[in-house]
């Protein structure tokens, strides 16, 4: 049965996609290379004014590490200003003519003498070897010396991870508070935008060029069309990051200056707008997505957790809670009491001159006192041929971060290195449900980088309940689906499980409540189902089954074109030996994501449960548009024909909404009464309006079949806009033609 939707704003994706085939037949270009100003090493920082804040103490930073960079507010002599950001007094805490460079660290001078002390006022920024040009980071201030952590590309030695273009790639929102986008950047290739072309690949990297010579993409593109013609910069990162909102981001590209457009472009200048959009709940991280491509004009869509606010991602004590975090992370139970053995790792070869044991403790002081008295020690480093000992990072100030699933916690503020800077500790913690030590494991020593100390630890207590969502697609060779739209979550639109209809009997002895690829949601009739479970069976008496838990990913079936979902490691069965386990078998109908799986089959051992959902979100994804009421697209394996459905001679299908009539034909115009000529939809109530042009030119997307009538009578708004009709088309074999239903009117 097609429903139509009266909708004026429906049709800009569908001119956005025909605007990306138009790009398809085009020619190589050249694009020439900027040589950099030879300048200190830290010449590539020079380009920007950079931001730091010091939370605690409502301090912001800016600096201007070079001659050349943008001044500060304190004036163009000033390296670094502080802003008061409660009594916005500001002022300078470092000169740029009384620097000082010693190894890796940047010293600015003040001629102020610090209040009560011996020392200048000055700035110290400790830089440190890391893969992206990074952000300053505010560390401490002590005895007016205001000190900055720094890890970036430019400072590693030969070049190593210095890429052809890069940008700053964070910025402050309106609270102060810090969004970090650099743990997104690929230091070679890109991430494949999902823009559901076949025909074309889009990469991207986020800030900064892609490094990817397989594809032969231009150097200094960060974004990158790839057809079969050749590769093809659309653009160049230029600015930074920029703040849209508090939970989203933006970053845009151009062609670098002296670089030629592609012909595929005419007369347009390339453009990529990509926007970040921190998810609502911790269950939304998805691929880069296009929502729009015309002109060589793209726009990227991202939803990513690195797009919120560092204090979403991160506490500083031993757990993420889900009221602040949306997410439950405690390794309390990780923390020693006095009477235990620490938890140690060496580094090195093991009893060698140059080997370590560290000694830690988890959110605690470890019980010894190797490094002292001091009572937030939480990792010490002693060497093994002697009695020298460091500290390696206090648990005071520490930081638990969960971002895009990586679990890390840090250890700042130990003994101080001839740098300036303090040793600092950072575990990266990772589920291992059967880790040994009674699930608690044991940290391993990863490496060291300039006294940050890394260590690896595999535990019971890091395993993240809601990691599942990152898995609902399945990709088979070029064609891919996408689950997602099927699973429902608290808060969400529709916030009730699926329920799954019985095929065998009507009244049923019990109700199926399930969820796609995540876990049920506790609430309703599935309130008192097993926290695990994401398919549930509840009977008469109020018994509560996990039919399964959601463990691994869809995946496409080896006959035919339906997906697999194996919920396992459900309840025991009837044998008592086996776990219960559920297959939910999707099939591909278009149009419809509104339809309840169906029960088909139990095993008679109860040990498996076999369900059919028919559902949109089982056809491949596509944006394809055909003309003579058909659409098709021979790679993703569809082809479908409406014309059956076409009226001869301006007929039509009538039905009837509040005060008004409609008449609608399907690729067709409708002729009937006062109705404009060449309507394909139309409106009537004392007189009549067109609601569009007919239009044979049917679209696919992502399993909704969509025709579109524009141009239609004018609107009686200011804008004076045309009417137009989005009619789309719901597949149902019993149905035969059908007939529309009105669904809403914008
Ligand atoms: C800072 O400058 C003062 C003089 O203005 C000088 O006495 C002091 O040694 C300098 N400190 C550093 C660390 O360069
Ligand atoms: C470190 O922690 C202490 C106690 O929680 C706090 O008073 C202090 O401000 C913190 N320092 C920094 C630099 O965060
Ligand atoms: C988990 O830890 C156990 C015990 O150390 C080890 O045997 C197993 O290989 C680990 N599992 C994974 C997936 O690393
Ligand atoms: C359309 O349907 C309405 C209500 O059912 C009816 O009143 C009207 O006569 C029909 N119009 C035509 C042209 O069939
Ligand atoms: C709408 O009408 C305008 C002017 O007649 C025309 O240029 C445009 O192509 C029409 N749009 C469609 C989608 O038919
Ligand atoms: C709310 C509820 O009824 N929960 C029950 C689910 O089933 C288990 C065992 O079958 C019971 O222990 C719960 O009380």
């Amino acid at each position: 049965m097609p429903f139509f939707k009266d909708k004026p704003t429906g049709i800009n994706r569908l001119e956005l996609f025909l605007g990306l085939v138009a790009c398809l037949g085009c020619l190589s270009v050249r694009c020439s290379v900027a040589e950099g100003d030879a300048g200190p090493w830290y010449q590539d920082l020079c380009s920007y004014k950079w931001e730091a804040i010091d939370q605690d103490n409502k301090v912001k930073y800016t600096l201007k590490l070079c001659e050349s960079s943008p001044s500060t507010s304190c004036g163009p002599a000033t390296a670094v200003c502080a802003l008061d950001l409660l009594s916005k007094v500001e002022q300078p805490v470092g000169d740029l003519s009384l620097q000082r460079l010693s190894g890796s660290v940047l010293d600015f001078n003040n001629t102020k003498k610090c209040p009560g002390g011996e020392n200048n006022i000055q700035t110290s920024i400790s830089f440190q070897c890391g893969k992206t040009m990074g952000t300053p980071e505010f560390v401490a201030v002590s005895q007016c010396v205001h000190y900055f952590e720094w890890k970036t590309y430019a400072a590693c030695k030969k070049d190593k991870f210095k890429p052809h273009k890069e940008v700053p790639c964070y910025v402050f929102d309106s609270d102060g508070k810090k969004h970090d986008l650099n743990p997104l950047i690929k230091v070679s290739d890109g991430y494949l935008v999902d823009d559901g072309d076949d025909n074309i690949d889009f990469y991207i990297n986020i800030c900064r060029s892609l490094n990817s010579p397989d594809r032969s993409c231009p150097e200094d593109s960060a974004a990158c069309l790839v057809t079969g013609q050749g590769s093809f910069s659309m653009g160049s990162p230029t600015e930074g990051l920029e703040l849209v909102s508090s939970d989203s981001l933006r970053l845009q590209y151009r062609l670098s200056p002296g670089s030629s457009r592609p012909d595929l472009c005419k007369e347009h200048e390339p453009a990529v707008t990509i926007t970040f959009i921190c998810p609502s709940n911790r269950h939304s991280g998805s691929a880069p997505k296009m929502t729009a491509g015309s002109n060589c004009r793209y726009e990227v869509e991202w939803v990513t957790e690195y797009a919120c606010h560092r204090d979403y991602l991160e506490s500083h004590s031993c757990k993420l809670t889900s009221e602040q975090h949306d997410i439950s992370v405690d390794l309390t139970p990780l923390t020693l009491a006095t009477s235990d053995h620490p938890y140690y790792a060496h580094s090195g070869p093991s009893s060698g001159p140059d080997s370590y044991i560290y000694y830690m403790n988890v959110c605690g002081k470890i019980p010894t006192s190797e490094c002292g008295e001091d009572p937030f020690i939480s990792s010490c480093q002693v060497k093994e041929s002697g009695d020298l000992t460091k500290v390696a990072g206090r648990y005071q100030n520490q930081t638990l971060r969960y971002s895009d699933g990586d679990l890390t916690l840090i250890y700042p503020d130990g003994s101080r290195c001839s740098s300036g800077f303090q040793r600092m500790s950072i575990i990266n913690f990772q589920c291992n449900k059967t880790a040994s030590n009674g699930g608690r494991g044991n940290p391993v020593f990863a490496g060291e980088t300039d006294c940050t100390y890394y260590f690896n630890w595999e535990t019971a207590f890091a395993c993240i309940k809601e990691k599942e969502d990152l898995l609902c697609r399945v990709t088979d060779g070029r064609k891919r689906y996408d689950l997602s739209p099927l699973t429902r979550y608290p808060g969400s639109d529709v916030s009730e499980n699926w329920e799954a209809v019985d095929a065998k009997s009507a009244k049923s002895d019990s109700r199926y409540y399930l969820n796609v690829c995540h876990k049920v949601m506790q609430t309703g009739g599935a309130a008192g189902c097993p926290e695990e479970a994401s398919i549930c069976a509840v009977d008469k008496a109020g018994r509560n089954v996990s039919l399964g838990s959601f463990l691994s990913s869809p995946q496409k079936t080896k006959m035919g074109d339906d997906i697999r979902l194996v919920y396992t490691d459900g309840d025991l069965c009837l044998n008592k030996k086996t776990r219960i386990q559920t297959i939910l078998t999707l099939k591909c109908k278009p149009g419809d994501l509104q339809s309840a799986p169906v029960l088909r089959s139990v095993s008679s051992d109860q040990c498996v449960y076999e369900f059919e959902w028919h559902s949109a979100a089982a056809c491949v994804l596509s944006k394809t548009q055909g003309d003579d009421c058909k659409v098709e697209d021979q790679q993703a394996g569809f082809s479908f024909d409406l014309s059956p459905l076409t009226k001869p001679d301006g007929g039509f299908y009538n039905l009837t909404s509040g005060d008004y009539n409609y008449f609608i034909n399907v690729c067709g115009p409708v002729k009937i009464g006062s109705c404009p000529e060449r309507a394909g939809a139309c409106q009537e109530e004392k007189s009549s309006w067109s609601l569009g042009e007919a239009s044979s030119r049917l679209s696919y997307y992502d399993g909704l079949i969509q025709l579109v009538y524009s141009n239609g009578s004018k609107y009686n708004n200011k804008l004076h806009t045309l009417r137009s009709t989005l009619i789309s088309f719901l597949c149902d074999p019993q149905a035969g033609a059908g007939k529309p239903e009105f669904q809403v009117k914008l």
